[in-house]
């Protein structure tokens, strides 16, 4: 697997709606501090979302992971695509319902697209479940090519989300 010489700051977004989607969130963030060459350096609470895209589909749970990788971009979304192998994700419907979803929100301050992977994730300015998590662990983040995250916030409505608060067994 290619490994960067420097860690690279990485933002990572979870997302389940399928079979226990706590506990699949929950497993996945433990499986993320397990990575190579990879420090779990925080994670936000839990966040329950309704869908977006179909309708007919369950609440998700999201969150969000600040790591350092030394992992290039492309073996850290292979890592990724593992864990969500690991938990049983079937490839159906775009937007459709998942077990386990792993996006890499941001990979550095790098920009660029190929065939495999678009950084930042496309759609994220928008997604009320990636930026409330997100400005729980930095609220002065500033996103390469979409600005500081307060202001993102500005637009983006809370309706539809709720943060969790945990409870033992649930
Ligand atoms: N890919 C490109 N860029 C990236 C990136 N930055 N991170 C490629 C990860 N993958 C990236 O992804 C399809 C392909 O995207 C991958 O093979 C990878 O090479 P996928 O996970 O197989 O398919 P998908 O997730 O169904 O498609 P998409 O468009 O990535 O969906 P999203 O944007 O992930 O949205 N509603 C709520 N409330 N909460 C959610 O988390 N998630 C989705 C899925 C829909 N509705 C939701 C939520
Ligand atoms: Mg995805």
């Amino acid at each position: 697997m290619a490994v960067e010489s420097k860690p690279v700051l990485v933002w990572v977004g979870l997302g389940s709606n399928l079979k226990q989607p706590r506990q699949q969130v929950r497993s996945a963030l433990n499986e993320l501090s397990r990575l190579p060459d990879t420090r779990l350096l925080a994670e936000s609470s839990l966040y329950r979302s309704a869908p977006m895209g179909p309708q007919d589909q369950p609440a998700y749970i999201n969150a969000v992971a600040r790591l350092e990788t030394r992992l290039a971009a492309e073996g850290l979304l292979d890592a990724l695509q593992a864990i969500e192998n690991l938990h049983g994700r079937v490839r159906n419907e775009r937007w459709g319902p998942r077990t386990l979803d792993l996006d890499i929100l941001l990979y550095g301050s790098e920009q660029f697209s190929n065939s495999r992977l678009t950084v930042p994730h496309p759609g994220m300015a928008e997604r009320s479940f990636v930026l409330y998590p997100m400005a729980e662990i930095d609220p002065g983040l500033d996103i390469p090519g979409l600005g500081l995250l307060r202001e993102l916030l500005t637009g983006c409505s809370s309706e539809g989300l709720e943060r969790l608060i945990e409870e033992a067994g649930k």
